[in-house]
């Protein structure tokens, strides 16, 4: 445990205008001492398999379903949320729609890991020299093995919504999140209701590949985003239509009355890059380097050509 320096509301009242000054859109704060929220959730979806062929998440089981095995001794998670949303393909400036399969929105811009990263390494030493000796704190965003969207709703953020996805009670569900686990004790904000869907179930409807079996259940085996992002270079994958997407997929979230609250982000590093909204084979760079910096790293130039391939969307250069 952290022998503070400084009161823990003070430090809390710090956190919380320093995150907002870095730039970040909300931060909440959850209780990490007791059960990591969903952690039995989780393991339920390991046991049946849902994640398919994404092998890092059995690496990292333990982790995932027990905060205390990322930071022992971890009493509080400080959850951050950047809004990503730069509107919508219809409205591209550079790129008319039949100019190719879709990019996902959080895949137009530079990748939102690095803008990430800065930061919290920024808040992580600020916070350490402000809080005393003793003090421990380890940040994550994305690739790390914390359950985020649990503990951004456990943080009083937001919700869960059927499509599983952690929706912002002013940004929708275009957000980015990370965060940082410390042994510093602060006072928990209050989480929100379990669920603000009501009776919707508009992205169950919409999921053209039937992925969201259920509400709060996505089987990873079906979503379009394992197989055009996670795992585009295996065999399986040629087994699924694109339904017109190249990278990631929207469609759960195009339909989300949540959406309707959705606000341009203030944020120049989700500004979309040229040719980043909609993918042919012949707007796939050639050069694989182009691609560093920017999300469409992960499926890498090969898998974005066998992406475009697949997609079967044969558009003649402009
Ligand atoms: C693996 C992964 C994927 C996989 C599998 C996702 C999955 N659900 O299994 C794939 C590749 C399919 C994927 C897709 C996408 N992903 Co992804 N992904 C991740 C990653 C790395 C791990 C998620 C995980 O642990 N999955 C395991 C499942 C069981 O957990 P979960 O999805 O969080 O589901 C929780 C809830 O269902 C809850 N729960 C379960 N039962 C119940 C019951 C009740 C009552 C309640 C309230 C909750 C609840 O518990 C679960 C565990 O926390 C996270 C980053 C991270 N470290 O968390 C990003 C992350 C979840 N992804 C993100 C994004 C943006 C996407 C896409 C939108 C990208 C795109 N446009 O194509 C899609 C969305 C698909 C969807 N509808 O969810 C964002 C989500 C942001 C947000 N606002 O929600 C994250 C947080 C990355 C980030 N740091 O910003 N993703
Ligand atoms: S991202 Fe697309 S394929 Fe995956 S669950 Fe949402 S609608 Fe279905
Ligand atoms: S589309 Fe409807 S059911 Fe799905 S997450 Fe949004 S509000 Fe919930």
């Amino acid at each position: 445990m952290s022998d503070l320096s400084i009161a823990p509301d003070v430090l809390k009242t710090w956190l919380k205008s320093r995150a907002l000054e870095l730039g970040f859109d909300d931060i909440g704060f959850a209780d990490a001492s007791k059960t990591t929220p969903h952690g039995k959730a989780f393991l339920h979806y390991m046991e049946e398999g849902r994640h398919g062929p994404l092998d890092y998440m059995e690496r990292t089981q333990d982790v995932r379903a027990d905060i205390q095995n990322f930071l022992p001794g971890a009493r509080s998670v400080i959850m951050l949320v950047k809004n990503y949303f730069r509107g919508h393909h219809e409205d591209s400036a550079t790129q008319p729609a039949e100019q190719g399969a879709k990019v996902a929105r959080y895949a137009w811009g530079k990748d939102y890991h690095n803008w990430f990263k800065k930061r919290l390494r920024k808040l992580r030493i600020e916070f350490l020299q402000k809080a005393g000796a003793n003090a421990d704190a380890r940040v994550f965003c994305d690739t790390s093995p914390v359950l985020e969207r649990s503990w951004a709703a456990a943080a009083g953020l937001g919700f869960i919504g059927k499509s599983n996805l952690f929706i912002h009670r002013r940004y929708g569900t275009w957000t980015f999140l990370g965060g940082m686990v410390c042994n510093q004790a602060f006072a928990p904000d209050k989480p929100a209701p379990t669920s603000l869907c009501g009776s919707c179930t508009a992205c169950l409807d919409a999921c053209p590949t039937g992925a969201l079996i259920g509400p709060r259940q996505l089987d990873a085996r079906k979503c379009l985003t394992t197989w055009n992002v996670e795992r585009p270079w295996l065999q399986d994958a040629d087994a699924f239509d694109g339904h017109g997407w190249a990278v990631g997929c929207d469609i759960c979230q195009e339909v989300c009355p949540w959406n309707k609250f959705e606000n341009l982000t203030n944020e120049p590093h989700f500004d979309p890059l040229p040719g980043h909204q909609f993918l042919t084979t012949q707007t796939v760079p050639s050069d694989a380097n182009a691609l560093i910096g920017t999300p469409l790293l992960r499926p890498g130039r090969h898998g974005l050509l066998k992406i475009v391939e697949r997609t079967r969307i044969k558009i003649e250069t402009r």
